[in-house]
């Protein structure tokens, strides 16, 4: 698909203006310095007391999407069961044989030199007080709040009007094109998700889909420097997702990333070249509370630096957020139901912090 490019205006940038994010030091140059300790706005102090399991064998399910293509087909039914059971019970697995792995691995390469750049070259996309889009820190939103190891960049891709070219890095050269091929291909993927889980819920194949008719899709490219304090600092805070669905790859080697299960963490290994989907709160309340988003936070090396990229995928301006009415049918809706900017703004405007974002959504009893 050609990209259809839209060099900044005021006026995207009114219509993009859901909060912004205190400016705060930069971590990778941070990482760069002969620190001795690190300043204490990064030391988490509740990491010590949590437990992480150590059992190899406790890891999300794995789905293989080639399975599910044709209705037909051999191992169909087992994968659909297998994947409804992965949205309620886990709220994360891995997707293999997806199809997008040039996309990806050109997409990882561009993500790499972009961080790879000296500073004031990435500065020239950092974001305003305005918005979160563009390069720094999002979720900052009080002057004594604890900050995570990790910068990033963050764009809106879809839908197009909603793009602000002005923070789409113009190097590496490439990157424009190969970012916009390759979240067409996610948006593809989550697109055959939603009909699989549709079916999963016992409803409309295109009920999922037509939520997500515009969808807002919007790319977060992660970059954890490594850190001497490792053990005491966090890349990304605890939190669910408080979009729809997230399709999520981690770019190197180095693992990081730990999802919440029974009160502990849980280490995520990722299979080379797969994708961590997970559900979002919005899919929570899609769903009625059928799926569940979970909790995952980041941790960082002591040596090496980490670098993810994960792909939000959220119903358009226009729509309501709130339960579907024929996943209700005759049961109670357990959560709000309302309009997609009143979310987004409550998005923008709060922390990271575990699963509060859904709390504010939840009918109480
Ligand atoms: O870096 C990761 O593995 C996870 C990133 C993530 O959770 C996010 O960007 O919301």
């Amino acid at each position: 698909m050609a990209m259809e490019i839209i060099e900044n205006t005021d006026e995207i940038i009114n219509r993009s203006d859901y909060g912004g994010s205190i400016p705060v030091d930069n971590v990778q140059s941070l990482a760069s310095k002969d620190l001795k300790h690190i300043p204490i706005r990064y030391v988490r102090s509740e990491i010590e007391s949590e437990e992480v399991v150590t059992d190899e064998s406790l890891q999300i399910p794995v789905i293989d999407i080639s399975k599910l293509s044709i209705a037909e087909k051999h191992g169909y039914d087992d994968e659909l069961a297998k994947l409804h059971v992965a949205c309620r019970d886990w709220g994360f697995f891995q997707l293999i044989n997806h199809g997008v792995y040039e996309h990806m691995d050109e997409m990882k390469k561009v993500t790499k030199e972009f961080f790879k750049l000296p500073l004031e070259e990435k500065m020239k996309y950092a974001h305003t007080p305005s918005t979160i889009e563009g390069y720094g820190q999002a979720f900052v939103v009080s002057e004594d709040q604890k900050l995570d190891w990790g910068d990033m960049l963050y764009l809106i891709h879809l839908p197009v009007d909603q793009r602000n070219m002005r923070f789409w890095p113009r190097n590496p050269t490439s990157f424009r094109t190969i970012f916009d091929e390759y979240s067409n291909e996610l948006n593809g993927v989550s697109k055959k998700l939603f009909k699989f889980m549709s079916i999963n819920l016992g409803i409309e194949p295109d009920a999922i889909c037509k939520l997500y008719e515009n969808c807002i899709q919007s790319i977060r490219m992660n970059y954890y420097p490594p850190c001497l304090e490792a053990d005491k600092v966090l890349g990304l805070a605890p939190h669910s997702d408080a979009t729809g669905l997230t399709l999520l790859v981690q770019v190197n080697e180095v693992q990081g990333l730990q999802i919440k299960k029974n009160s502990k963490w849980v280490p995520i290994r990722p299979i080379p070249g797969s994708i961590i989907v997970n559900i979002g709160d919005i899919m929570e309340i899609t769903s009625n509370g059928e799926y569940r988003s979970i909790e995952h936070r980041v941790l960082v090396d002591l040596e090496k630096e980490r670098l993810s990229i994960a792909a939000f995928h959220s119903p358009g301006l226009e729509a309501m957020i709130g339960p579907l009415a024929e996943v209700v049918k005759e049961k109670t809706a357990k959560y709000k139901t309302i309009g997609a900017e009143d979310y987004t703004r409550l998005i923008v405007s709060s922390k990271l912090d575990g699963k509060s974002l859904i709390e504010h959504m939840k009918i109480k009893e």
